[in-house]
């Protein structure tokens, strides 16, 4: 009776949660197309994006039979959402984004507060993942889905170099300011930046060529091509001065068709400042558009 009940009682919230997405969806369908968007902080409903892509041999089809469509839901800024969208976009995945600008209604942004395991976005369903109990924490996102899209090697020694990698980028990052010059005194050693892009290099010369389009870049390699694409934004030539083999990396990754194709599109969202509105200011809604 319990089992029978609980199971009645987990479809009804599915149900539920099926409930909210549609009501997102169409808010967002419904929303003005001439509202503006300023980063964070403004807009009646979140954007709505039907993202199709088709999946190279070297890569998996992510869903298994019997599963929903995955649901990605992030924030309308780059930011931790960043690192799933590129992934996305590379294995030729096919997801249903909903982005937030923070400002809609819960009740039309998918009871996001409510329904995130940590209360914080990114969030993650389908693809075995239930609607009304979606995932969270970035980090958890991107593994699952390098599991699911075959994003982390080929054994499990290769997903654990993988995931050294992704996690040496994260202390990379924490050095972006160095890299990008506006610190004042360099770290030295392991911790700085000069090291640790020299000892990335080392692991990147037994992982998969990016300059091979059909070879399967793995998370970590994402990760990175994620944060030198942010540093040379942010000062042009300061990749190449941080480690010429690491400007080539970037260089051949933002060379891959399907990636290229990415960050043309308007799945890439603009840079922000401090206070997460856009570097060159508003953008309408119907901007927004595949
Ligand atoms: N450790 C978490 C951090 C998540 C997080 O800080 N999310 C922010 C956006 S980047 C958020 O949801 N902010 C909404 C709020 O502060 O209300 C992760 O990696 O996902």
């Amino acid at each position: 009776h319990t089992s029978a009940n609980m199971k009645r009682k987990a479809d009804e919230d599915e149900d539920v949660a099926e409930a909210e997405l549609a009501a997102a969806i169409d808010a967002a369908a419904k929303a003005p197309a001439d509202e503006e968007i300023i980063g964070l902080g403004s807009g009646t409903a979140m954007l709505h994006f039907e993202v199709t892509g088709k999946c190279p041999t070297q890569y998996k089809s992510g869903r298994l039979k019997g599963e929903k469509s995955l649901v990605f839901l992030y924030l309308t800024i780059r930011g931790l959402g960043e690192t799933p969208r590129l992934m996305l976009a590379e294995c030729g995945a096919s997801y249903t984004h909903l982005v937030s600008p923070m400002s809609e209604d819960q009740a039309v942004a998918c009871e996001w507060r409510k329904r995130s395991p940590n209360g914080l976005m990114p969030l993650l369903s389908g693809i075995g993942v239930p609607r009304a109990q979606p995932l969270s924490q970035s980090g958890t996102i991107v593994r699952y889905l390098a599991q699911r899209y075959g994003m982390a090697g080929e054994t499990e020694l290769d997903g654990a170099r993988a995931d050294c990698l992704y996690q040496t980028v994260k202390d990379l990052t924490s050095k972006k300011s160095e890299i990008i010059g506006t610190a004042d005194v360099p770290t030295e050693g392991a911790k700085g930046p000069a090291l640790t892009a020299a000892n990335i290099c080392t692991m990147l010369d037994a992982m998969p060529d990016p300059s091979d389009d059909g070879a399967a870049l793995n998370y970590g390699q994402i990760e990175l091509l994620n944060l030198l694409m942010e540093c040379e934004e942010a000062s042009s030539g300061s990749v190449k001065a941080l480690s010429p083999a690491l400007e080539a990396f970037r260089a051949a990754g933002v060379a891959r068709p399907r990636l290229a194709t990415y960050l043309a599109s308007p799945l890439r969202f603009p840079s922000i400042v401090p206070g997460y509105k856009y570097k060159d200011g508003p953008m309408k809604r119907a901007a927004f558009k595949l």
